[in-house]
């Protein structure tokens, strides 16, 4: 029998966490991504369980939507609420003022509506993601309406930015979001900034959102593998 992957384990604690922070009669956020995934499995399985009664969730992507009723999460939409009780969602970088990047799986402009509107976002991520600086890691994802693509480029260009179209796994076309935009991802030598940043590029005529999330996140669980053991 082979041994469980320590990181998948990592993740799932993760996960388990984060879903344990859910309550009964709540509004739940739910995120995008391999961690959140974890997250969304344990919310269904304490439904499931009864522990955890009458919630709905309000998915950030169709990956999220698709796993929501995998699990058993009743969906609702944002018409139908009034408020959001809790998020639960990834990252793919956080700083030590807890800001963000989001948008490695080009879902972060559902994702920052959702997040942003909750009444407490939990970050669900590996210590991996934990950066000094934001950018130190990770391009800035910003999503852009197609026909801007090339002003918006030469705008980024102007900041310092080195733009970069998302192409899909087999580089045949451009990722397509769940709004049928583009992806552009965008290193910058240094982000000294990031609230400012923010700001700037979503005022560039055609961006749609980027993947910068300020003063948002409430509490991030981190996960490592410590010895080769999984610890929360
Ligand atoms: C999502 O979670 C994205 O914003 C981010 O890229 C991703 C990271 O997920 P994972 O847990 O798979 O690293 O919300």
């Amino acid at each position: 029998m082979t041994a469980a992957d320590p990181v998948k384990v990592m993740k799932e604690e993760v996960g388990k966490a984060a879903a344990a922070l859910v309550k009964s009669n709540s509004v739940v956020g739910l995120g995008t991504g391999s961690t959140t995934a974890y997250a969304i499995q344990y919310i269904g399985e304490r439904l499931k369980s009864g522990e955890l009664k009458d919630i709905v969730g309000v998915p950030t992507s169709f990956q999220a939507e698709v796993l929501a009723k995998q699990y058993g999460i009743p969906l609702t939409t944002l018409d139908a609420i009034a408020h959001i009780d809790i998020a639960i969602d990834g990252a793919d970088e956080v700083d030590p003022q807890k800001n963000l990047i989001k948008g490695g799986g080009a879902a972060h402009t559902r994702e920052k509506v959702v997040d942003y509107l909750a009444n407490q976002f939990i970050v669900v991520i590996d210590a991996g993601k934990l950066v000094d600086k934001l950018g130190s890691s990770f391009a800035v994802p910003v999503e852009v309406i197609p026909m801007a693509m090339t002003p918006v480029m030469n705008a980024i260009k102007k900041l310092g930015g080195k733009p970069e179209l998302r192409m899909g796994v087999r580089k045949a076309g451009p990722v397509i979001t769940d709004q049928g935009n583009m992806v552009i991802d965008v290193r910058f030598d240094d982000i000294p900034d990031p609230v400012n940043l923010e700001k700037t590029l979503n005022n560039i005529p055609g961006v749609l959102e980027n993947g910068i999330f300020v003063n948002c996140a409430d509490i991030v669980l981190i996960g490592e593998v410590i010895d080769g053991k999984p610890s929360v």
